[in-house]
């Protein structure tokens, strides 16, 4: 897996990317993140006092933050999104009650100025679980289909071996080198 994930990033080359992570608290986050750029799971832990965190690795500009405990789109993480190509959103596959707050979340940064020209992979996590919903489904609840102008791709995964991240580092990978 550590080979896997250190040839797609080698295809990053040594341009500067900037990727904002988002989701709801608990989605999973912090685990995809350590996955990425680790291929480790890490004991995470909710952030005290802050929602956002910032890590740059191999020129890829990572900021990720918890969306829905806190007024929509705080004023301030706009300044967050100049210059983002990417934004993965996080969502929590066993979460059904919380789906609706994500399709509102998803809405504002779709409709973002800064966010125009983003891509952006929806990753339906904890797949692992049996409960969890299908990516299908949540397609359909997050109303994905109605953003036919922009692009988008949802995949289903499993923060806590890894599972389907690469496909979606693939396809990100697959938009820079268009
Ligand atoms: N079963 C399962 N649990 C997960 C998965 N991804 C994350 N978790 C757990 O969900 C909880 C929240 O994860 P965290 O990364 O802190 O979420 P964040 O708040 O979005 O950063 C932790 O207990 C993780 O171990 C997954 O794919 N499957
Ligand atoms: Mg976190």
């Amino acid at each position: 897996m550590g080979l896997i994930f250190s040839k797609i990033w080698a295809l990053f080359g040594n341009e500067e990317h900037k990727i904002v992570i988002v989701g709801l608290d608990n989605a999973g986050k912090t685990t995809i993140l350590y996955q990425l750029i680790m291929n480790e799971v890490v004991q995470t832990s909710p952030t005290i006092g802050s929602n956002v965190e910032e890590v740059t690795y191999k020129n890829i500009h990572f900021v990720m933050w918890d969306l829905g405990g806190q007024q929509s789109l705080r004023q301030t993480w706009t300044t967050y999104f100049i210059n983002v190509e990417f934004v993965i959103l996080v969502v929590d596959s066993t979460d059904s009650e919380r789906l609706t707050l994500v399709r509102a979340e998803l809405d504002n940064l779709m409709n973002c100025d800064d966010l125009q020209s983003a891509s952006f992979l929806i990753l339906a996590n904890k797949q692992d679980v049996k409960a969890s919903l299908s990516p299908a489904l949540i397609s359909r609840e997050l109303n994905l289909d109605k953003y036919k102008s922009r692009h988008w791709q949802i995949q289903p995964c499993c923060a806590l071996t890894g599972e389907g991240l690469t496909q979606g580092l693939e396809w990100i990978v697959s938009r820079i080198k268009r």
